[in-house]
């Protein structure tokens, strides 16, 4: 309990005795040794020393590689839980010493290596548990954490879940899991946890942070899970009976040039205003296009965000629309996913029919049945009024 070699993917490192007093004169050190390639990171989820000033008499302390001759990455004491830690390889020494009298709790850490752990601050981004697609590790436990600028909230998708089932005597994934949590900890609400082949639906967050946590039991494994998420920027899009207007923090979008954000089309780029990106576009402009739902008439266009550098591609698509009528609109993202399955439909229309399918003949409006109903009505009336006053 006290000391050793780690060299799992992820585990816990906790102080003797933990969660009761650990004892005075107590000296561990534990060597976490994870794949060449990866980094190892250091999460404590608890922390209580005896406190000094230096840290003298009871101390955590971390170095960055497998022995205390390596650099100092810190020392730590008291109640201050002490800051996530990443090495800068793959070794990490962790040394615990106490000294003679007064004591505390201790501390309990978690330890991930890189394959295991990730935090994604990207805009959108993909990730998967580790060895996919062959079969996961047993006994560990992964944390992705996805964090973006304020006002961004996540849309995150799974397109494959493999994991093993349910416990058939609960009914709960007890044995390996995927949780997500609408925030940076597991403290955070929990948005749902699955198992087996259970495909989550698309999921999005409150506010900008999301976590998600594999957790898998001692024995039996299946291939794991992909993720993949976007950030959905925060598009304030308002409507009159002629026209949108489409309003996005400029601080959402610091690094994009005003010409990456257009609505329908480039020529519909957005003007830069003090603090935001602007469009204002004429229905009759920019490729709006009018649909009928349920006698409700919606003007619909897309709106462009062109996330890409000289490296990748990176195009997010929102669907903007406006019910003029009651002159409410709204934005929603359209995931690559939503996409290819848009792309699928149309290429299935153009393939049975050869030409484009010719638009639907509109339904009349409830204000032309209305009105057609009052002309009939009166003409009926008065057919009987002009009976009347000839057998009169
Ligand atoms: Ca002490
Ligand atoms: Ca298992």
């Amino acid at each position: 309990m006290c000391g050793g070699v780690l060299t799992g993917l992820s585990g816990v490192i906790s102080s003797p005795g933990y969660p009761q007093d650990y004892s005075n004169n107590a000296e561990c050190s534990w060597t976490i040794h994870v794949s060449n390639t990866s980094v190892v990171t250091l999460v404590f989820l608890d922390f209580q020393l005896e406190n000094n000033e230096g840290c003298n008499f009871d101390f955590v302390a971390l170095f960055d590689g497998p022995t205390v001759t390596h650099p100092h990455l810190g020392k730590y004491c008291g109640t201050d839980k002490p800051p996530n830690t990443i090495t800068t390889a793959n070794q990490l020494m962790f040394v615990f010493k106490s000294d003679f009298n007064i004591g505390g709790r201790g501390f309990k850490a978690y330890y991930y290596s890189g394959e295991c752990q990730q935090v994604l601050s990207a805009v959108s981004g993909n990730f998967s548990s580790p060895h996919f697609p062959n079969i996961y590790p047993n006994n560990i436990n992964c944390h992705w954490s996805i964090t973006l600028e304020a006002g961004y909230r996540i849309k995150l998708f799974f397109p494959v879940v493999d994991l093993e089932g349910r416990n058939s005597l609960s009914d709960e994934c007890d044995y390996d899991s995927v949780s997500v949590y609408d925030g940076d900890s597991q403290a955070d609400a929990l948005i749902g946890r699955w198992c087996g082949r259970e495909r989550p639906p698309s999921l999005i967050s409150k506010g900008n942070k999301l976590l998600v946590v594999l957790s898998t039991d001692r024995n039996e494994a299946h291939r794991g899970f992909t993720a993949s998420y976007l950030g959905v920027v925060p598009v304030n899009v308002s409507c009159t009976r002629s026209e949108f207007t489409i309003l996005i923090p400029q601080q959402s979008l610091p690094q994009l040039d005003r010409e990456s954000i257009y609505l329908g089309n480039p020529t519909c780029a957005a003007q830069l205003t003090t603090s935001s990106y602007k469009i204002l576009a004429q229905f009759v402009n920019c490729g709006t296009a009018s649909q009928k739902h349920r006698n409700i008439t919606m003007l619909v266009n897309k709106l462009y965000i062109d996330f890409s550098d000289g490296k990748q591609q990176n195009v997010q698509e929102y669907k903007v629309q406006c019910d003029a009528l009651r002159k409410v609109a709204s934005a929603s993202i359209i995931s690559a996913e939503e996409r290819r399955l848009e792309e699928q439909a149309q290429q299935a229309d153009s393939d049975s029919s050869g030409y484009a399918a010719a638009p639907e003949p509109e339904a009349h409006d409830l204000s032309d049945i209305v009105f057609i109903s009052i002309c009939v009505l009166a003409v009926i009336l008065m057919v009987i009024a002009i009976v009347w006053l000839v057998l009169l």
